[in-house]
């Protein structure tokens, strides 16, 4: 089964892309084939998020590789951003969403909503992995409604002083370096959030890791807790104002996992197109059987659409013209496709589809992570909701 990947282009996307665009993805495609494919495999069982790569996948620019190269990140175009997180989640969700944590949540509002002072101090550190972030949003009881967050940021004669707990944060454990959001006004005034840049070593602060994961099982998820942490006001990214700031480094995010599904869906079909031409069954392979070739033809489909689909985003979002209403419908939409795809291929790879040697069932279980974070499926059905009717239903 380990065939070389060497992608699924039905409609020849392939020649949509620019040089530059097609040589990204086959530096990230081989990078991952040659040294994330070999690991990975132990790393889940181990449930270890492995750290080792970090390194590496600074020196191959994918961290925050849409900043500006002034800040020693790569400003490559969004297309070519979007084909790095394909390629990484074809390897795994839980890496995608390291490099997703890394790049578009802590690197873009430091980028986005800090003072030059915090971008040159944090930007080419947290670039080439020598640092690694976080970002804190959702709390124990605000999960897909963050406006109500209870975490608070209390104003002293010199800086803040920030209370309270965050709840599934990625690199949690891993982090030296916080974005946390945190109400400084009264709770429920959505106008008064803003974003804090926290040292992990600062007294007060503490990250435990999340126990008895049954997804994402390579990816650290810790809880956060803030304990009188007291930080100088220097730690409030001035340009912060209001939940629209949090929201809109989810938009970053959301875009990269409309394009990480379709990779996680095409590792998925890749296994699967390979099994089902390989194992012979009542006397012939069973892709020469009916049903499993309905079922190859489904899947082809969902990801040529997902493809086409992120694609275009991508452009509309180099053009600028992209909205956060349609990041929700290709987050929603290639998630869910990839769901169905890793459920499909796991069966159709029969009892050896529950083996970690093969990856559809990792993917599988990943998934479930992917299609709850970053706004469930059901709020990006409300967000599309409310853009057609004009009613909140949230
Ligand atoms: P609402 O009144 O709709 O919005 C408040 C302000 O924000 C603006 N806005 C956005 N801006 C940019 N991008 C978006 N996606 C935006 N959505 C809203 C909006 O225009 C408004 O601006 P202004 O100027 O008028 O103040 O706020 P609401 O409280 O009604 O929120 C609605 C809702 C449900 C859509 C929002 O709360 C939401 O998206 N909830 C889901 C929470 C979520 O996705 N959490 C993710 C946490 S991080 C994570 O999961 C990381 S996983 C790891 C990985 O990525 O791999
Ligand atoms: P809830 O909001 O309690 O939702 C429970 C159910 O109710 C869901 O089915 C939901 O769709 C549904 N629901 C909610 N509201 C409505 C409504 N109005 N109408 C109908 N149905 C509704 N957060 C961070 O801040 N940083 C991170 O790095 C991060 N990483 C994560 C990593 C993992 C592995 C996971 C699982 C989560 C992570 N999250 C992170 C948190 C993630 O964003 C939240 O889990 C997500 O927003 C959902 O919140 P919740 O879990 O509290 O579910």
């Amino acid at each position: 089964m380990a065939a070389k990947f060497e992608g699924i282009d039905f409609y020849d996307i392939d020649s949509l892309l620019s040089e530059e665009e097609r040589m990204v993805r086959d530096t990230i495609r081989g990078w991952v084939e040659d040294k994330l494919m070999p690991i990975i495999g132990d790393a889940y069982v181990d449930r270890r998020f492995p750290k080792e790569i970090v390194p590496e996948l600074g020196e191959l620019g994918v961290l925050g590789a849409n900043l500006p190269e002034k800040y020693g990140c790569a400003e490559l175009n969004n297309v070519a951003y979007g084909l790095i997180m394909q390629e990484l989640e074809r390897g795994d969700s839980g890496i995608r969403s390291f490099a997703s944590v890394q790049g578009a949540l802590v690197m873009y509002p430091i980028f986005a909503f800090g003072s030059e002072d915090h971008r040159t101090e944090w930007l080419p550190k947290l670039a080439t992995g020598e640092a690694i972030g976080c970002f804190g949003l959702t709390e124990p009881d605000y999960g897909s409604n963050p406006a109500g967050m209870v975490t608070r940021a209390k104003k002293t004669s010199d800086g803040w002083l920030l209370n309270g707990a965050k709840m599934w944060i990625t690199n949690g454990s891993q982090a030296d370096v916080a974005v946390v959001w945190a109400q400084t006004g009264d709770i429920g005034d959505v106008k008064t959030i803003r974003g804090f840049i926290v040292p992990t070593d600062t007294t007060g602060f503490s990250a435990r890791d999340q126990k008895g994961k049954l997804s994402l099982l390579a990816s650290d998820t810790s809880e956060l807790v803030f304990e009188d942490v007291e930080l100088p006001e220097s730690a409030l990214m001035p340009e912060s104002s209001g939940l629209r700031s949090p929201l809109m480094c989810l938009t970053q995010a959301r875009y990269g996992i409309a394009w990480g599904a379709v990779g996680a869906a095409m590792a998925c079909f890749h296994e699967s197109l390979l099994y089902a031409k390989e194992r012979i069954m009542f006397d012939g392979p069973i892709g020469g059987k009916q049903i499993q070739q309905v079922r190859l033809a489904d899947m082809l489909t969902k990801i040529t659409q997902g493809q086409l689909l992120a694609y275009r985003l991508g452009r509309m979002k180099d053009d600028g013209t992209m909205t956060p209403q349609q990041v929700s419908l290709a987050k929603r939409a290639n998630v869910d496709m990839a769901c169905d795809i890793a459920r499909e291929a796991r069966r159709l790879l029969g009892g050896n589809g529950i083996l970690v040697e093969y990856h559809s069932m990792r993917h599988m279980a990943n998934l479930e992570s992917v299609y709850t974070y970053e706004g469930t499926h059901d709020i990006h059905s409300l967000i599309l909701g409310q853009t057609l009717t004009g009613v909140a239903a949230f």
